[in-house]
């Protein structure tokens, strides 16, 4: 296949989608994406997400599918189950869900009846919609309790979610966070759902890179009865989602994706994440998932060194949150907008027990993924934090925010975006 070709028939035949995709690749290349939660992809996967898979019907599991054709797809999806469960040491995996949601939401409905109780972390403290947020349909059909995080260094406050379990006797408990930045003491979660014969599921979606490359605990090593992880963040695969889970639990895991939620997989999706996975699993990508700590490290360090006040204080992982509107006297939104000005990619986040609204939140969110994939080192993170802190004491200076754009566009100059 002519890509080169293909991009010029599609400059001729909808020039609209072709000017918005070079704008888009434009922004991946000047900016800088510091949104914990995104990345880019390995170069190998886009390859794959275009490929001849995309056009095959595959309901069902390798050797039990509905319709015929399936000799390749097969091949496919057992090498991306096998790939995933050596990966993550984990007895088995599902490759099918379409993204994070109804990898969650399968988990749930497989394993749980309507109006069970469910245990699991409050939004503004880290958690995620799909852990039962009132917003969510999850959160309508299920009993969510929560717990929160204490002190200074804003860890679980594990004591209570010790009492609540025992109080509430949840059926399963649930911990992982889109928005934490400090490591989960695994081993404490499965001693208290032991205590309350409650099940355990971690939600690593973020992390799931880093457990790959070893450089973050594993919670299958704990006795975990299910992982979920998204592909497409720390991992650097396609959009999509992986359960992994004990045997026992493999058959009703498998049902609930399908038929229960899911119809057809995106086979194109799956072979990319079994590529994914066979590439996360060689020693380079080790160095990757360390390289992101220490990266997150020193964008911290650095943004303390500029009086910036990070909730918890500081990072264990790829991620960090800064109080905006105690360091800068400004919320998120004007903060994520202000940064936007100069090619900084942020988000809006809320904080612990926050006040203000999740649209105008007092902090933001930000992460070392994407920069340690475009090969970006501890001395580039000082300067990544120096910049965030230079634009938001000065945000209205207009002069000042094209010096600091043109900063970055010279940092970026220097690292490629992987793949484009
Ligand atoms: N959207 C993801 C995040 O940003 O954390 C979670 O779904």
């Amino acid at each position: 296949m002519d890509l080169n070709r293909l991009r010029d028939d599609l400059a001729e035949k909808d020039p609209d989608l072709f000017s918005a995709l070079t704008l888009e690749e434009d922004r991946q290349r000047k900016g800088l994406e510091l949104i914990p939660s995104e990345n880019y992809c390995f170069p190998e996967v886009l390859p794959l997400l275009g490929s001849a898979f995309t056009n095959k019907y595959s309901e069902g599991y390798p050797g039990r599918r509905y319709y015929g054709g399936q000799p390749n797809t097969d091949t496919i999806e057992t090498l991306a189950r096998e790939r995933a469960c050596e990966l993550f040491r984990a007895e088995h995996a599902n490759v099918q869900p379409l993204s994070g949601s109804p990898m969650n939401q399968a988990v749930y409905l497989g394993l749980l009846e309507p109006g069970d109780t469910i245990l699991a972390m409050d939004l503004s403290h880290g958690g995620h919609l799909t852990h039962g947020a009132p917003v969510s349909h999850m959160g309508r059909l299920f009993n969510f309790v929560r717990y929160k995080t204490i002190g200074a260094q804003g860890d679980i406050d594990y004591d209570v979610l010790e009492e609540t379990a025992i109080k509430e006797r949840p059926k399963l408990i649930v911990c992982g966070h889109s928005s934490y930045p400090r490591e989960v003491n695994y081993a404490r979660f499965q001693v208290i759902a032991d205590k309350v014969g409650a099940l355990t599921m971690a939600d690593v979606s973020h992390v799931g890179g880093l457990i790959a490359g070893d450089a973050l605990q594993n919670p299958l090593d704990h006795g975990f009865d299910v992982m979920t992880t998204t592909t497409h963040k720390s991992l650097r695969g396609p959009r999509g989602g992986l359960i992994l889970c004990k045997t026992k639990h493999a058959k009703a895991i498998d049902a609930s994706v399908f038929p229960g939620l899911q119809g057809g997989p995106h086979m194109n999706q799956i072979a990319a994440t079994a590529l994914t996975l066979k590439l996360a699993a060689a020693p380079d990508f080790r160095n990757y998932a360390r390289a992101v700590l220490a990266n997150a490290q020193a964008l911290a360090q650095s943004l303390r060194d500029h009086q910036v006040r990070l909730v918890t204080g500081g990072t264990e992982n790829h991620l960090l949150v800064i109080d905006t509107v105690e360091s800068f006297g400004m919320d998120g939104r004007r903060a994520q907008e202000v940064l936007d000005r100069i090619e900084l990619t942020t988000n809006k986040q809320v904080i612990p027990d926050d006040p203000n609204p999740p649209m105008r939140p007092s902090g933001l969110r930000l992460g070392t993924p994407a920069p340690t994939a475009r090969g970006m080192g501890e001395a580039d993170m000082a300067i990544v934090g120096r910049l965030i802190a230079s634009a938001l004491r000065s945000p209205e200076d207009e002069t000042h925010l094209a010096g600091l754009e043109a900063e970055v566009s010279a940092l970026t100059a220097r690292f490629p975006v992987p793949g484009l």
